[in-house]
């Protein structure tokens, strides 16, 4: 398998203006006839080169050019091209190629889903679909026909406008649609079979009216509001906070149940994974509702931010993905809590991103080279590329961010860049020097800021003193200094925030600072200061670093109750939070007793009955860190001391504020029927938080409070309010309580995929042996990515106790299903390997078992590229 290189990049040797596609569209045998509109982009006085077109698993069946058949040997062809030796200056190209999308597991190109035929070309689908120079600096005009069987195939969609309709004989029709818009391969879509769709209609700021459409299956009919109300919520948003306006008349977006992705922003024509579209209050969580507004704010925001401005080659895919999830995050940070929002994506980029960073999987924002670049669609690329984004932002104000935006914008429309250019938008916006900065897209690796500091009362002075380092990564082995934003203030031992004024400043200048870092070491000197300050650091996780501080209990209590920033009030609990159950861990592991210190129990009654505090805050600041974000906190990852010690600390809750969690629980209880949007989703954490540590404790209690809740509830979350606690509890309830919701459940995809997965969770001891059954249900699917995930990535990802048990059967389990989906599609193969990557963290038993796994892996003949890619670079 070969290495693409980012320092090899040329610019193409061929453009295309046009491109003409038609299609006569089967499940088994669909028939694509392209014309091309070529030309040449090399000074051909060195000699002509050749045209290589890229194509896989097509059926060459005829070649033209201009007009004329060309005979075998006249090109060449092969499994992955189709090359002309020695094509004129420019040329009319007509290939007629022949697929077919049911044979299409991999599910990217034309495949099959349901009762309809879909496709997704991100990032190098296309060329599973006709042959074609598939590389995102090559962009056309797109002109699409469909024809199809009407009955069976009654809607045909393409990106842009419908131009032309009607019927043909036998039984079918067709659709012509013309996307007026220059655009890259990979946002080409087409999608057609039997679909409903619920509309409305946006008017844009400049008074345009667009069509909005969500097609779905019938039976989703009743399940498209939200996704709809959501999408003009993002319209508007744009456009009240980027000056973006939508650029077609009409706006669709297909829920689609095959999917390997989340969703795909093709243009005027979104893909979407269902379970972004799908919603009900009987069958969706609020977490659910949260995903779908942002994933559907996510694909929109790429309309500008990847279509318009996309990416001139795949190394620079942050430059779209890094910066929509910013948007994205601002989106739903406006919509919602903004204090929670960020510390819910503070956690999922230290729970993923941060291991993946420390991982021999490590890559920068912006990848060096890869072998296959689906499998660079990852935390990394995503959403350190989005806290990047961010960063930038904090260091230039957000006046001269939205000046930069405008600048990229007004410059770049209609081109593909590279992430270059839009920090370049920024320097220039912002009159800033971003070079330094830079080294964000190019070092990998989570950079560590070390803090100390002096008091000097003989002065009134206090001195920070902040060293940054940053670990070895593959091909990384030295690391330059970052520039970092460090957004800091300072407390006095009331909690009262203090002027800040450096050292050679006239006078204080607010509250609260961003300190730039540059160098290995940096000291910040601060005056007038009456008394020793407690440092409030990294406020709203300002840089996505780790950072060390050596707090005494006092000064985090006083962070906790008091600081203006709500990040850091969140983040002094979990400090307190680690470091007791690291010590418990600790104990556990030397035999010694473990006892859950009575300070921890207390503050967190203060917590629970402090009633000022937003209720999805508080839910926040009430839930533990996660087994992984502990594991990553320890030399050799003990998987058992940390799922011990946890549960011992949350026993120890739920014994010792039996009454306080009641009362709490009580107090969130609904008094009216569930509405999504009733703004009491916070209400509704708290009170499942409540009744999890309460069943944490044990007692029959406990169990009659969940099957009661589970019995009554209307509404999703608190259904699995209950079931996900009762999962893990060896009682007769949880069988009861799973087989009803099975019942209750089957036939709605999206909720048995919530059934598969809080199983795949239990941590009880037998669920190995659960999963393991479950493969074998009548509903699991292999075929099927969320279901996929739904159990085997529930399980290996989300379940740490269980999937690393010492025998190594988790090991076993996980890559007999990576064989085996090997073959079906390798893209979701590739991605359940990410448990295996980290396996150098773990003591020698379990390394050497999951070592054995991955050699097993790569021995396999026929070891698709994105697997093999993994796997070898864990090893
Ligand atoms: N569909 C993926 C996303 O929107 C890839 N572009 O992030
Ligand atoms: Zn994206």
């Amino acid at each position: 398998h070969q290495t693409i290189h980012q320092k090899d990049y040329k610019v193409p040797d061929y453009l295309v203006d046009t491109v003409e596609l038609s299609f006569d569209l089967s499940p088994e045998h669909t028939r694509v006839v392209s014309r091309l509109a070529i030309h040449s982009n090399h000074d051909r006085s060195g000699g002509v080169r050749p045209l290589v077109l890229d194509g896989e698993e097509l059926t060459l069946l005829s070649l033209k050019l201009d007009g004329v058949e060309l005979e075998q040997g006249a090109y060449r062809v092969d499994g992955t091209s189709l090359a002309l030796p020695d094509p004129p200056e420019q040329f009319l190209l007509e290939v007629e190629t022949r697929i077919s999308p049911k044979e299409n597991s991999a599910l990217s190109g034309l495949y099959a889903s349901g009762p309809m035929l879909c496709t997704q070309c991100e990032a190098e689908g296309f060329r599973r679909i006709t042959y074609f120079t598939d590389r995102p600096d090559v962009m056309a005009v797109y002109t699409v026909t469909l024809r199809a069987d009407k009955a069976s195939c009654p809607v045909l969609l393409a990106n842009g406008n419908l131009v032309e309709k009607g019927d043909l004989p036998d039984g079918r029709h067709f659709a012509v649609w013309h996307d007026p818009f220059k655009k890259p391969s990979y946002l080409f879509a087409v999608v057609a079979g039997e679909l409903v769709h619920i509309a409305d209609s946006f008017t844009t700021m400049s008074g345009r009216q667009v069509r909005l459409e969500i097609y779905v299956e019938e039976r989703n009919k009743d399940k498209c509001e939200h996704a709809l109300r959501s999408l003009m919520r993002a319209m508007r948003w744009d456009e009240e906070q980027f000056g973006r306006e939508y650029d077609l008349d009409t706006y669709m977006v297909v829920a689609v149940d095959d999917f390997n992705m989340g969703a795909m922003e093709n243009k005027g024509l979104n893909v979407f994974n269902s379970r972004y579209v799908l919603a009900s209050p009987e069958s969706a969580t609020d977490d659910d509702y949260q995903a779908i507004e942002e994933v559907i704010g996510h694909e929109y925001f790429h309309n500008w931010t990847g279509n318009r401005i996309t990416c001139r080659d795949w190394f620079q895919l942050s430059l779209k993905e890094g910066l929509t999830i910013f948007r994205d995050q601002e989106f739903s940070a406006d919509m919602q809590s903004r204090p929670v929002k960020r510390i819910a994506d503070v956690k999922s980029l230290r729970s993923a991103q941060f291991p993946e960073d420390a991982s021999p999987l490590a890559h920068p924002v912006r990848p060096e080279s890869y072998v296959e670049i689906n499998n660079f669609y990852s935390m990394t690329v995503y959403h350190k590329g989005g806290e990047v984004i961010r960063m930038l932002q904090t260091l230039l104000g957000r006046e001269a961010f939205r000046a930069g935006m405008d600048l990229y914008f007004e410059r770049h429309d209609g081109q593909a860049v590279r992430v270059d250019e839009f920090v370049q938008a920024m320097a220039d916006a912002g009159r800033r020097d971003l070079s330094q900065f830079m080294l964000w897209y190019d070092q990998a690796g989570t950079p560590l800021l070390t803090v100390r500091d002096d008091y000097r009362a003989e002065d009134g002075s206090y001195t920070l003193t902040v060293a940054q380092s940053c670990p070895s990564t593959p091909g990384q082995p030295e690391k330059k200094p970052f520039h970092i934003p460090l957004v800091m203030g300072l407390l006095d031992r009331e909690g009262n925030e203090l002027p800040l004024q450096l050292a050679g400043e006239t006078e204080p200048a607010g509250t609260s600072r961003v300190l730039e870092l540059r160098q290995e070491t940096e000291t910040f000197t601060f005056t007038g200061l009456g008394e020793r300050p407690v440092p409030s650091l990294l406020r709203n996780f300002s840089a996505p670093v780790k950072l060390e501080y050596p707090y005494s209990d006092e000064d985090l209590d006083l962070l906790m109750t008091s600081d203006s920033d709500p990040f850091v009030r969140w983040e002094a609990g979990q400090v307190q939070a680690v470091k007791l159950i690291l010590g418990l861990i600790a104990d556990i592991q030397s035999g010694r007793e473990a006892r859950v210190k009575e300070s921890f129990i207390d503050s967190f009654r203060r917590l629970l009955c402090d009633d000022r505090q937003d209720r999805a805050f508080l839910a926040e600041a009430l839930t533990l860190p996660t087994e992984s974000y502990l594991a990553e906190q320890m030399q050799v990852i003990d998987p058992d001391a940390i799922y011990q010690a946890r549960e011992l600390v949350r026993a120890t809750v739920g014994e010792r504020l039996t009454a306080e969690l009641t009362a709490a629980r009580e107090g969130c209880a609904a008094r009216a029927p569930y509405r999504p949007d009733d703004g009491l989703a916070g209400c509704r954490r708290l009170k499942n938080l409540c009744l999890s540590y309460l069943m944490a404790a044990g007692g029959q209690e406990a169990i009659g409070a969940c099957m009661a809740q589970f019995k009554s509830a209307d509404n999703m979350t608190d259904s699995l309010g209950a079931l996900a606690p009762l999962a893990s509890c060896a009682c007769p309830e949880r069988e009861e309580a799973l087989a009803s919701f099975y019942e209750r459940w089957r036939g709605d995809r999206g909720v048995i995929d919530k059934w598969f997965t809080h199983q795949a969770i239990s941590r009880l001891p037998d669920t190995m042996d659960r999963v393991l059954a479950l493969l074998e249900h009548p509903d699991f699917d292999l075929r099927n990515p969320n279901r996929v995930r739904s159990l085997v990535g529930a399980f290996s990802q989300g379940n740490q106790v269980r999937f690393h048990d010492a025998s190594g059967r988790g090991y076993r389990f996980l890559s007999d299903q990576i064989l085996r989906l090997n073959g079906i599609n390798p893209q979701i193969a590739a991605r359940m390997l990410t448990p295996f990557s980290r396996w150098r963290r773990f003591d020698s038993n379990r390394q050497g078992l999951m070592k054995k796994e991955l050699e097993r892996i790569l021995a396999e003949p026929g070891l698709a590229r994105d697997v093999y890619e993994l796997a070898a670079k864990s090893l």
